[in-house]
């Protein structure tokens, strides 16, 4: 070999190691950005429970509709496989297939480095806010294994990784196409996730939603396992929304329309008027849901105050001893959607969970838009502003009534015999301190019997329920205020109802809901969460309700040992009693049945039992499940029941 070609291998060799190097330098970084998702998926994902695992479809989905959002394609498919797999895809550029300045492929980098969003391209689109946006990788790093095609400029490439994002197929070209588009398909780790059975209605749910939204988008969501289809498209985009949400009320006009921009910022609201009492606001920005509100809320809300105030005074509509309508007023039977488009550069999210706008121009903007544009539809519209305006009227009547008897009742003048003896049904507790009191709900009086015999009388009062209660989702307001249960329930807890309901003064710190663990207990807790949603929604809020979780079965061994099961822990009390020779077995028909000390035991002691609290996830999907499952019609009913009760125990009893 002469000098010169020596000298070029050994350069050659050089540059080769140096390359190889470095790739590893790399591979090494990588693996160790997964492996940090790996080992706390908490940090990236929320959680790994069933919202942590639907966190993942999300995360893939938004990739897909942020491609449409930009001007790229038109349909999002879901598709939940039956090895658990899900397979997401979408109509838009494909993604690219050349290779990265790393060395790498493109889809390689995108779906292994953490954080590589902010997409490639200089000056793409806004990668949406909130919990989104973390990467396709973090879902890759959670997967088993995870594929995906893309059909790009022409080419068809395929990759696949495995284990939480080791290469198995390297990007490969498997032929021509003449469409373009991404499909991803993944498997949650199952060491990961304690439960990887994907929800057919939390993504139907969502994904409705998107459809709303982006009103040239369709999604179509299936389940291969249970055969179950749906295909989403409103081309009335908000209008729809709002029409959905009102489907089972009377409304009092069609929905209004407000689309406009100041300071850069784009506002779309859709508002109409129900005959009901409920207020249903939901807001997005930038296609997130803002869950827990924000300035552009607050600024709908004082723009509609103020608009209402103004209208009223102007054509004397108001008295002007009678005072301002407040907020709530204006507000009763609305259901507004409000969806605005914020620019990165003031986009702010607050909060823990970042489902509150921060943004502070957002608030004068929509303010200010909300209050021109229904001043100019007020005018238009007069007899709908007279109707609107009589409604406030009677929401603030009723409002100044509660407050007047609420006070009445505190100071103890005017408490009618009724209220007297309802309050005779209560065992209460010896100590009044509403930090640390808890409110038992019983169903009957002979469970009321054993509850008042096991309680810790210190801090603990017992309220018997005699029969069913009303079922406040149908039954007017007069009949709502004439049932005794109902009367007895907001006597006790002592912090008024609805409008006027201020859970500081409740005089427990936990009301606790606890029936016979059968499907009549279940019936009853039913009633009374409605009931609570509807008027007692901030005890909700602020984790202050429960659900009380008696044992349905004592197995007791000869050694005088035993174990108490719950309702949904029959294979568990199975293989218990398999693995012993001798055992015996009682089953509580209710909680009348039990003794005293194993009811104290296994429900009522602080040390010892478990208590579900109750909570809502999503106010918009609570509002319309409640109407759902309690309201007039019975199809909608039945076909929610059928799709989604599993008639066991799950271990978070929210209204979502
Ligand atoms: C089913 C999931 O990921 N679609 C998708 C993603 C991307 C592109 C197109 C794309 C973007 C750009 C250029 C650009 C990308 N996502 C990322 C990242 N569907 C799905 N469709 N060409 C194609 O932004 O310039 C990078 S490209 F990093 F965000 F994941």
């Amino acid at each position: 070999m002469n000098n010169k070609l020596f000298i070029f291998f050994v350069y050659a060799i050089i540059f080769m190691v140096n390359t190889v190097v470095k790739y590893d330098e790399k591979s090494i970084k990588i693996l160790e950005g997964l492996d940090a998702v790996k080992k706390r998926p908490g940090m990236y994902i929320g959680s790994t429970d069933k919202r942590g695992l639907h966190h993942l479809v999300w995360e893939i989905i938004d990739n897909g509709i942020d491609e449409i959002i930009n001007g790229y394609g038109d349909k999002i498919i879901v598709t939940i496989n039956k090895d658990k797999s899900i397979t997401i895809s979408d109509n838009g550029r494909g993604l690219p297939t050349g290779m990265h300045e790393s060395g790498r492929s493109t889809p390689e980098v995108i779906y292994t480095v953490l954080h590589a969003g902010g997409k490639f391209s200089e000056g793409g689109y806004k990668v949406s806010g909130g919990l989104h946006g973390v990467g396709a990788s973090v879902v890759n790093a959670l997967s088993s294994w995870m594929e995906v095609t893309t059909h790009h400029e022409g080419e068809i490439g395929y990759i696949k990784f495995h284990d939480g994002g080791k290469v198995e197929t390297p990007l490969k070209i498997l032929g021509k196409t003449n469409k373009s588009g991404t499909t991803v398909t993944f498997l949650p780790n199952p060491e990961v996730f304690g439960n990887t059975t994907f929800s057919f209605t939390t993504i139907k749910e969502r994904m409705q939603e998107s459809a709303f939204l982006l009103s040239n988008l369709t999604i179509e969501v299936h389940d291969l396992e249970d055969d179950k289809h749906e295909t989403f498209h409103y081309e009335n985009g908000l209008t729809s929304f709002v029409e959905y949400i009102n489907q089972d009320k009377k409304e009092l006009h069609k929905p209004v329309i407000i689309n406009s921009k100041k300071n850069n910022i784009e506002v779309d609201i859709a508002l109409q008027y129900t005959e009901g009492y409920n207020e249903t606001l939901l807001s997005f920005v930038n296609n997130v849901k803002t869950i827990d509100g924000g300035s552009h809320e607050v600024g709908f809300k004082t723009g509609l105050t103020k608009i209402f105030n103004d209208y009223a005074k102007s054509n004397n509509l108001i008295k002007s001893k009678e005072g301002n309508f407040d907020g709530t007023d204006v507000r009763e039977g609305l259901t507004a959607v409000l969806n605005l488009r914020i620019p990165e550069n003031i986009l702010q999210f607050e909060g823990q969970t970042k489902g509150k706008l921060g943004t502070p121009e957002a608030r004068s903007v929509v303010e200010n838009i909300v209050y021109d544009h229904m001043k100019f539809y007020l005018e238009e519209n007069r007899e709908i502003a007279l109707k609107i305006i009589e409604k406030a009227s009677q929401s603030r009547l009723a409002r100044e009534a509660a407050r007047k008897a609420r006070e009445e009742a505190r100071s103890g003048r005017g408490k009618k015999k009724e209220e007297r003896m309802m309050a005779g049904k209560l065992t209460p507790a010896q100590t009044k301190n509403p930090k640390i009191n808890e409110l038992f709900i019983v169903e009957g009086n002979s469970a009321g019997g054993t509850a008042k015999k096991s309680r810790d009388r210190k801090f603990q009062a017992i309220l018997p329920l005699r029969g069913k209660i009303i079922n406040t989702e149908k039954a007017t307001d007069n009949d709502i205020f004439k049932n005794e249960e109902i009367n007895s329930i907001i006597y006790c807890i002592g912090a008024g109802y609805g409008q006027e309901f201020d859970v500081k003064d409740s005089n427990y710190d936990k009301v606790i809901i606890m029936t016979d663990a059968d499907d009549d207990g279940a019936h009853i807790q039913c009633l009374l969460l409605t009931f609570f949603y509807r008027f007692m929604r901030p005890l909700i809020e602020e984790g202050k309700l429960f659900i009380a979780m008696p044992p349905l079965f004592k197995v007791t061994t000869p050694d005088k040992k035993y174990k108490y099961f719950y309702p949904g822990e029959e294979s568990e009390m199975k293989a218990y009693t398999e693995s012993r020779s001798n055992y015996q077995i009682q089953r509580y028909k209710g909680l009348g049945e039990m003794n005293p000390e194993p009811l104290w035991e296994t429900t009522m002691d602080p040390k010892t039992r478990n208590l579900i609290k109750v909570s809502i996830n999503d106010g918009s999907l609570a509002e319309r499940r409640v109407s759902t499952l309690m309201g007039d019609q019975v199809e909608p009913r039945k076909e929610w029941i059928n799709e989604n009760v599993e008639f066991s125990l799950e271990d978070n009893y929210s209204i979502n």
